[in-house]
């Protein structure tokens, strides 16, 4: 009842992780492999491998998370090895993140994509909030224009691209806009909101290191952002260009609400990082739940139909 289907493929379940989340090595990954996810995806690669930040970089709080890991991650070659053999077992197409620092660096990584066997859909993220010095790039309208105008030069494989939340509806028409000139497999909405400051009033501090404590807010916080930017989109691009929905997935019922502002794949990130990966049970079973309540057979039912109020 939950197969969904997306780029050439059927899958059995919209739920997947959210990049950056249990996905650093093969044995998380294999992990993924192993559960109820209906997909998966690597960390963002970097060419090369990257430390990240100084620790304590992570942190759970009641309504979500904070983070700044600094795009920690074991280099290119890692996840491309990882991807080729999983390939070679599974039928199922792998996602494949990347973020590199700079735009030669994202078209050298991809360059590398399209010329190896790899043949699953690849994302590349271009809205890391935390990496001192560099903004996010898709915040930068005309820099997008031209990363995705060079990338569409050579690169032929699905590619998707994972935005930052926006927060003005000027903005919304102007990255559909943009978007809409490519052939891109998918968007994905949302990274992590940028630049957030948690603070614990008990020891009068900050609780992540890096940044003075700045970082990017995930979990209950940003559901409202995540979905506006998911419908925002949704009713913006062409139909050939899916949504995949991340922000604030927690439950059958979030998911349900992302699926009815149009998302295809749904992702998801803080909840994932609290509870492990035996949460892609639970999140099936409870959106089963409630589409069984409702009479719905199939998730197309229901998908985009978001009502307005029009009276
Ligand atoms: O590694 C990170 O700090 C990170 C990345 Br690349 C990202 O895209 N989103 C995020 O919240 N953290």
């Amino acid at each position: 009842m939950l197969t969904t289907s997306f780029f050439d493929h059927t899958f059995e379940n919209p739920f997947m992780n959210a990049s950056g989340v249990h996905c650093m090595t093969h044995e998380e990954l294999d992990e993924l492999a192993a559960s109820k996810a209906g997909a998966f995806i690597t960390k963002s690669a970097t060419l090369e491998s990257r430390a990240g930040n100084p620790e304590p970089r992570y942190f759970d709080v009641p309504l979500g998370s904070i983070n700044s890991m600094g795009l920690p991650n074991k280099g290119l070659d890692y996840y491309l090895d990882y991807a080729l053999s999983y390939q070679e077992k599974q039928t199922r197409p792998l996602f494949f993140s990347v973020a590199g620092m700079s735009v030669e660096e994202n078209l050298e990584m991809l360059w590398v994509i399209q010329k190896s066997n790899f043949n699953g859909i690849t994302e590349l993220n271009l809205s890391c909030p935390n990496v001192p010095g560099k903004p996010q790039v898709a915040y930068d309208f005309p820099l997008t224009k031209t990363i995705l105008t060079e990338v569409f030069q050579f690169f032929t494989k699905p590619l998707g691209v994972k935005l930052p939340p926006y927060f003005d509806m000027a903005h919304f028409d102007e990255m559909a806009e943009i978007l809409n000139q490519f052939p891109l497999t998918y968007v994905n909405s949302i990274n992590s909101i940028g630049n957030g400051l948690y603070i614990d009033p008990m020891t009068e501090s900050v609780v992540i290191k890096p940044k003075d404590g700045f970082g990017g807010i995930g979990g209950e916080y940003v559901k409202p952002t995540a979905l506006a930017n998911v419908r925002a989109f949704y009713t913006r691009l062409n139909p050939s260009i899916k949504i995949i929905g991340t922000g604030g997935i927690r439950s059958g019922q979030d998911a349900f609400e992302h699926l009815l502002c149009g998302a295809t794949m749904l992702q998801v990130g803080t909840e994932l990082h609290k509870e492990g990966p035996a949460i892609f049970e639970r999140l099936t079973a409870e959106l089963t739940a409630i589409m069984d309540e409702k009479g719905y057979t199939s998730i197309d039912e229901f998908r985009g139909k978001l009502k307005t109020i029009n009276v």
